[in-house]
């Protein structure tokens, strides 16, 4: 008999660490233990807990995600997965920063709930059952932090949240899931990529992200590059900016503050192919950088731990999608 598969559970808050209070509104109160004593825990699987806090996820900030990343690194050294359960609204900034920053093959699954404990069709048990499957399986070695949500695994740098009450809100809208999980089993629909990951040793750069619209007052793109160390645009279409904000935003890439532009279509790259100010190839010709296909946010975190890590934001940016 092959010996058990020995996995750590960080719990971090969420959705899925709350019970229903008197008036019915969701309270974070479900510790590490709680969430397991809740589990039907995979056959070959021994689970050991740990809490890493009991917050909404709104609240967390990338300092606070890097503490987690390297609390899990240091398990990660001593199990043979980790499964961290984690607010839904920030889920894919977490898992995004733990992806870039910590450096190990074993694999790191984060998962949530929309639901809360005692609500009908409560997810939070089935979700950490299906995210213990996922760390266990030695198909998910070298393949960078996953997302286990329903039954799908997204790869953590291109998950998004896509719904803001649906059962299964996550969606990776450049490639689609990276694997399936039924009746405990994972299939994984694409061969691992080696992750990229950067030297972290912090995350406190600030980095706003802006989303332009029609219109956007030129006061918008002041007030985020006062005191930025980097920024990124969510723009319209293909990534396209209000013209009166170019100077600006030029001005800021000359000064040594890079700017990325990303699409606030929710899919698709920021791409070049319009001439004119506040066009794709405006924006290239005054230095902004392209986020490619990630989306805002995981460009945002990804500026992040490139800016803590000392690297080329040129370079990084470069390089297609994580
Ligand atoms: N939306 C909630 C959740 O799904 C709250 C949070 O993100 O903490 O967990």
């Amino acid at each position: 008999m092959s010996s058990p598969a020995r996995l750590a559970l960080v719990a971090t808050g969420g959705t899925i660490a709350c019970t229903l209070d008197a008036d019915g509104r969701a309270v974070r109160t479900l510790a590490a233990d709680d969430l397991l004593a809740a589990t039907i825990v995979p056959a070959g699987v021994e689970v050991t807990t740990t809490n890493f806090g009991l917050m909404p996820s709104w609240d967390l900030t990338p300092p606070a995600m890097l503490e987690l990343a390297r609390r899990v690194e240091k398990l990660a050294a001593d199990f043979d997965g980790v499964v961290v359960t984690h607010g839904t609204d920030t889920l894919e900034e977490t898992a995004t920063l733990l992806s870039l920053a910590i450096r190990t093959p074993v694999p790191v699954v984060v998962t949530g709930a929309m639901r809360a404990s005692g609500e009908p069709d409560a997810d939070g048990p089935a979700n950490i059952a299906t995210a213990l499957a996922v760390a266990a399986d030695p198909a998910s070695h070298g393949r960078g932090t996953l997302v286990a949500f329903g039954d799908e695994v997204h790869l953590a740098t291109r998950v998004s949240k896509r719904h803001s009450s649906a059962l299964l809100p996550f969606g990776s809208p450049a490639t689609g899931p990276v694997g399936v999980v039924h009746d405990g089993t994972v299939t994984f629909l694409a061969p691992p990529v080696p992750p990229t990951t950067y030297d972290v040793t912090h995350a406190h750069a600030d980095v706003p992200l802006v989303v332009a619209c029609a219109g956007a007052p030129v006061r918008l793109a002041r007030a985020a590059l006062d005191g930025a160390d980097g920024l990124v645009v969510a723009g319209m279409g293909l990534g396209h900016l209000p013209s009166p904000w170019m100077d600006l935003l030029g001005d800021a890439v000359r000064r040594g503050v890079p700017v990325v532009r990303a699409t606030r279509t929710g899919a698709g790259p920021a791409a070049g192919r319009y001439s004119g100010p506040g066009g794709d190839i405006d924006a290239e010709e005054r230095g902004l950088m392209s986020a490619g296909h990630r989306t805002p946010a995981a460009a945002r975190i990804e500026l992040i731990c490139v800016l803590g890590a000392g690297a080329d934001p040129a370079e990084a940016f470069a390089r297609p999608l994580p």
